[in-house]
């Protein structure tokens, strides 16, 4: 009797098993993605670097002039340095431009003598593209080849032969295509940029050549011939024929909120669909977000002080691989030949900040259930979101589009990041999903978002709740949610930024919307106990504002920011100027700027009345900080009482300008006036360019 019992309760236990086998997998849904997709969209944060001549001729694209290859010499070279670096800030691979569009090859190419190979480094007998790829295999990062189609230097580039054959796209770029697949290793992504054809030195033509993108490159044949030599690789163009990953429209470091990663196989890409893809495309085309840690992709020691912050990095961060796109951050080599250790610092607090922000995942292995769980099945149950296990997913029934999934936290938790990742082997398929929180027994939303795709993280308001509702409001087909993680990041505590306007008024704001402003406005040290900042202050006069960003939960506070502000510029106007953007000298914004119109010659003048007379002391000049261009170095400062009769007050030069575009000071004899004349007599590129972000005087 027992045995039997035994083979009975066997038997049904094999029926249930059988009857849970039984639910289907769901099916994929429209395009899907290749396994090298995959496995690279997987690599989410990975560098770019730049270096080539450019870096010694303080450009950021190369002339392809013939002696440039002399200057390429640095003088501590270190690949490992790199490796290191991009390691150590959470990266899993680097693109090197292995040649950019100055035709300058990074390794001793047999196809130009415009390589290392003629440069006086290492007596032309380097190879960094080999030295890079050893760096890499030491680090555990994978290595990418960035090859210009454009070769500013190469005589060929651009001409046809009588059949209507290409023998640059022949004998030049497909060789070095081929020459960097086949001697360094694995090289998992290839990158063509875009701008192709123009002005170049060409062999000693320095002429302009023009190209037809949709023919010229052979794309067709040229990406078979990749894919033969690398079947692992991942093609990135935004010139040609479609390959496996797109631009997504800009280098500021941001993709669309709503980001599809498709698009279709034929047609024009308008900005609009690179930024949010297409969401009924037929090809898997997905976002790869590039920009630079400083504003140019090249080193120019003028941008050292130009490297983005930890604000600035973590608002790539969120708006990139935080929005279905991978991140691709540039490291412009210095001309020692290693990144600059100000970039290193920012990378490294980038990454110490992601690490702290997604240190703890809420939601992990916590209580969870769901309006629809596939074919009742424990294999698609909503906690196969919750394990930590990127290849089980929690999906529903084929026929439903909208479902929820409740996560119960036990215990009250405060929290402010949601992340959520679709299994995309399956296809994209959310539309659209909001996030709730029970908070004191109501749902109250947090968010109403579009689409997910790969990854997508939401930030807001840290909120303290007992249960989350994720609810899928609408999707192409039944969804199919990999993972769901819930965080609380801590708050960054940056000195504040404290900026007045022409009116006088001051406002101070924290890098993180949640923190606390205390100031003070006698020079004095900020503390919690200081006045709370809870709108913007007027202020007319002289002022000196202190400030700090305060965190209640763990009080602690930031660095002191710190700003003096000479007379407020309320009454101030520009004389003579009928553009009305020449007020941008005087709004107190860094970032607005007015050059001088485009046919003027230097000396040029700015007049400003002040209003009232005043009693002046000295006066300060505030360069473009977006443009490299029109920045003085050689000045005159006139003072008049009546606009007529003008009184040197001081002339001279800004001499550290060029490498540091920051706040020039200079004072003077002091004496009374209204009137003020700033005259440009030089500028940096000694053209004669003119451009001002902000004008101010130093009163006595
Ligand atoms: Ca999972
Ligand atoms: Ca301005």
């Amino acid at each position: 009797m027992i045995k039997a019992n035994f083979y009975t309760t066997l038997l049904y236990l094999c029926m249930i098993s059988s009857c849970f086998a039984q639910v289907k997998a769901p099916g994929p849904v429209g395009p899907t993605p290749t396994e090298n997709q995959v496995r690279w969209q997987e690599m989410e944060y990975y560098a770019f670097i730049h270096f080539s001549t450019n870096t010694f001729t303080d450009q950021e694209w190369g002339y392809g002039e013939a002696d440039d290859a002399k200057l390429f010499n640095p003088t501590n070279l270190d690949c490992d340095q790199w490796a290191r670096v991009c390691k150590n800030s959470g990266m899993k691979g680097i693109i090197v431009t292995a040649k950019h569009h100055s035709g300058f090859c990074l390794w001793p190419t047999e196809t130009t003598e415009y390589s290392i190979k003629n440069s006086p480094w290492k007596d032309g007998k380097g190879d960094i593209i080999g030295d890079l790829a050893k760096a890499c295999s030491k680090y555990g990062l994978k290595l990418g080849i960035y090859i210009s189609p454009w070769d500013r230097n190469n005589p060929s580039y651009g001409l046809l032969d009588s059949d209507g054959s290409a023998p640059y796209v022949k004998n030049v770029f497909r060789k070095q295509i081929e020459e960097c697949l086949t001697k360094y290793g694995d090289v998992f992504e290839i990158w063509f940029d875009g701008a192709n054809g123009g002005d170049g030195y060409y062999g000693g033509a320095r002429t302009s050549r023009k190209i037809d993108r949709t023919s010229y490159y052979d794309w067709a044949n040229t990406y078979k011939m990749i894919r033969k030599i690398q079947p692992k690789i991942v093609i990135w163009n935004d010139n040609g024929d479609r390959a496996d990953l797109r631009w997504v429209g800009t280098e500021s470091g941001y993709v669309g909120e709503t980001n599809w990663s498709l698009l279709n196989a034929k047609g024009d890409v308008p900005h609009d669909m690179l930024a949010h893809g297409v969401e009924n495309g037929d090809s898997w085309v997905p976002g790869e977000v590039n920009t630079s840690i400083r504003p140019g992709w090249f080193y120019h020691e003028y941008e050292d002080s130009r490297v983005k912050t930890l604000p600035e990095l973590l608002k790539v961060y969120y708006s990139s691989f935080g929005r279905n796109g991978t991140m691709l951050l540039n490291f412009p080599i210095d001309k020692t030949g290693q990144i600059h250790r100000t970039d290193e610092k920012a990378a490294l607090e980038l990454a110490g900040a992601v690490k702290e922000a997604f240190a703890v995942d809420l939601a992990k292995k916590m209580k969870a259930n769901a309006s629809n769980v596939r074919g009742e099945s424990k294999e698609f149950g909503a906690d196969r979101a919750l394990d930590g296990d990127k290849n089980t997913y929690w999906a529903t029934d084929d026929e439903v589009k909208t479902a929820s999934l409740i996560i119960h936290f036990g215990a009250p938790k405060a929290f402010n990041r949601f992340l959520a990742q679709e299994y995309i082997q399956l296809g994209q398929r959310v539309k659209s999903f909001t996030i709730e929180a029970l908070v004191n027994g109501k749902w109250e939303q947090l968010d109403k978002q579009t689409t997910i795709g790969y990854k997508r993280i939401l930030s807001f308001p840290t909120v303290t709740a007992s249960q989350l509702r994720f609810t899928i409001t609408d999707s192409k087909a039944s969804p199919v949610i990999s993972n769901v993680s819930v965080y609380n990041a801590p708050q960054i505590l940056e000195a504040p930024q404290i900026t007045r306007a022409k009116t006088g008024e001051i406002t101070i704001s924290a890098s993180d919307k949640e923190s606390q402003i205390f100031y003070t406005l006698d020079g004095s040290q900020p503390t919690k106990k200081s006045m709370r900042y809870n709108q913007p202050i007027e202020v007319e006069n002289k002022v000196s504002v202190r400030a700090i960003a305060y965190d209640l939960v763990s009080g602690k506070s930031s660095p002191v920011g710190e700003e003096q502000f000479d007379i407020s510029h309320k009454n101030w106007k520009i004389v003579g100027v009928e553009d009305e953007k020449a007020n941008n000298i005087i709004d107190g914004n860094k970032n607005s700027y007015w050059f001088q119109p485009k046919n003027s010659k230097l000396p040029a003048d700015i007049v400003i009345d002040l209003g009232e007379a005043q009693n002046l002391a000295g006066f300060r000049y505030l360069p473009s900080q977006s443009r490299n261009a029109g920045i003085i170095t050689n000045y005159q400062f006139s003072v008049s009482s009546d606009n007529k009769q003008w009184r040197v007050a001081d002339e001279g030069e800004f001499s550290n300008i060029k490498n540091n575009p920051l706040w020039q000071v200079k004072k003077f004899a002091p004496v009374k006036a209204r009137y003020i004349k700033l005259v440009a007599t030089r500028n940096t590129q000694e053209n004669d360019e003119a451009g001002y972000a902000e004008i101010d005087v130093v009163t006595n």
